[in-house]
């Protein structure tokens, strides 16, 4: 194969090619979807390890069915520097959440090993699987398992259909023999830095490409079930009635209100379904998702606190029942004042404004919060639209991280 020059992987177009080959792997014909352990998602797991494999890294697929790539040190009792990001996205989702960060890290490394160039570290690259949490209640647990903070009860999860994670992962191929042990040591960890779009309209406004992030919201995710009677939508007078689909139309919008009523709070309902119903039945049953962030983790707790108190208020009104079971809570995870301070140096060392950003969406690198020192780098997307087809980044954009990445990469070789 004819070896291109060093940087050709790390130029916008080339980023924005493979952002478009990793785009085909879908469960949909006429939209991106990639739940965790689905085909798509092994289809594109065996194309990020011939990617990975091509940049000169020994690649697995560990326990939870993360892509992992390592790039050896010089020194073998060097430390592991793991850059990650996820190849699972949403419904209908965009392609450069989570798929940018792993094609960013690959083609930093692939500079590395055309240049023969070796540092007193090494490095893994880590294609999660399950950041998005579409499929299954928990999440992140890829990134958990690295990071030593992975529940066994996850693998008992079970989808729509019924299938656990335990048995998606055998379907997945994971071959135990296959699967490396999963948590590393702290103490053999140099970083751990994501590359990854903003997902939101800051940089944008600022007019810059990049930034640096500064915390990442903290989450909580949830189901709520509202419960009232089923019955004839012909027959049943309006005030003999316990329906539970106008009961949480009224719960939404107290949501919606607790969500305006303090700045950096958000409060989402994303899914709702009336199981069994039908046009000619009084709802009797209604199951939707909450998902409530903050980069005050006491200001999140209180606001879920304050919508469980609204929606029993409002079920009492209505004679219904309302209960909400949580099923994510991740605190807010501040990145390394250190690791924040260099990465500056390489903004400014490319000629980029170091603006520093908190990130509203949720990523892998919460994980490892408290555990190992964390750094974001953040490119730029179009009008901030994400998990939505119209997501976009430049070539320009992905080629300004991924060149900050590669900077930063070299400048802790240095340190
Ligand atoms: O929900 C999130 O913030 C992330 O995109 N999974
Ligand atoms: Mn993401
Ligand atoms: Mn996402
Ligand atoms: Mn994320």
């Amino acid at each position: 194969m004819i070896s291109a020059a060093p940087a050709q992987q790390m130029q916008g177009e080339a980023l924005a090619a493979r952002i478009e080959v990793l785009a085909q792997f879908s469960s949909e014909p006429d939209a991106l979807t990639r739940l965790t352990l689905t085909p798509a998602h092994r289809d594109a797991a065996d194309l990020v390890v011939g990617w990975m494999a091509q940049a000169g890294m020994d690649v697995h697929i560990d326990a939870l069915a993360t892509v992992v790539g390592r790039y050896e040190g010089t020194d073998p009792a060097g430390k592991t520097l793991l850059i990650g990001s996820h190849i699972d996205t949403v419904r209908n989702a965009g392609k450069y959440d989570g798929n940018f960060g792993v094609i960013a890290a690959i083609a930093a490394v692939d500079r590395l090993n055309r240049e023969s160039t070796k540092l007193p570290f090494a490095i893994e690259i880590l294609a999660y699987g399950d950041e998005e949490g579409v499929r299954y209640p928990s999440t992140l647990t890829g990134s958990r398992a690295v990071a030593g903070t992975f529940e066994q009860a996850a693998l008992d999860d079970k989808d729509a259909d019924g299938v656990s994670r335990r048995e998606a992962l055998a379907r997945f191929g994971i071959d135990p023999a296959y699967a490396a042990t999963q948590a590393r040591d702290p103490a053999r960890v140099l970083a751990y830095v994501e590359v990854h779009i903003e997902q939101g309209p800051v940089l944008e406004a600022q007019g810059f490409p990049v930034g640096i992030v500064t915390a990442i919201n903290g989450a909580t995710r949830g189901a709520i079930t509202v419960t009232g009677r089923s019955g004839h939508a012909g027959t049943q007078p309006m005030s003999m009635r316990s329906d539970a689909l106008t009961a949480a139309a009224e719960m939404i919008l107290a949501i919606e209100r607790i969500g305006r009523s303090t700045r950096g709070l958000v409060a989402t309902v994303g899914r709702i379904e009336t199981p069994r119903g039908a046009v000619n039945i009084v709802p009797g049953a209604v199951a939707m998702s909450l998902d409530v962030r903050s980069p005050s983790d006491d200001e999140r707790r209180e606001a879920v606190e304050r919508i469980e108190t609204e929606i029993a208020a409002i079920a009492a009104r209505r004679g219904v029942s309302a209960k909400f079971a949580c099923s994510h809570d991740m605190p807010a995870a501040p990145c390394d004042a250190s690791l924040m301070d260099a990465l500056e140096q390489s903004f400014l060392h490319l000629g980029f404004t170091p603006y520093r950003l908190a990130s509203g969406a949720g990523h892998d690198a919460m994980s490892f919060r408290g555990r190992i020192p964390i750094a974001m780098i953040f490119a730029r997307c179009k009008a901030g639209v994400s998990h939505n087809p119209a997501e976009y980044a430049s070539p320009g954009d992905m080629e300004a991280a991924t060149a900050v990445l590669y900077d930063f990469i070299r400048m802790l070789s240095r340190e």
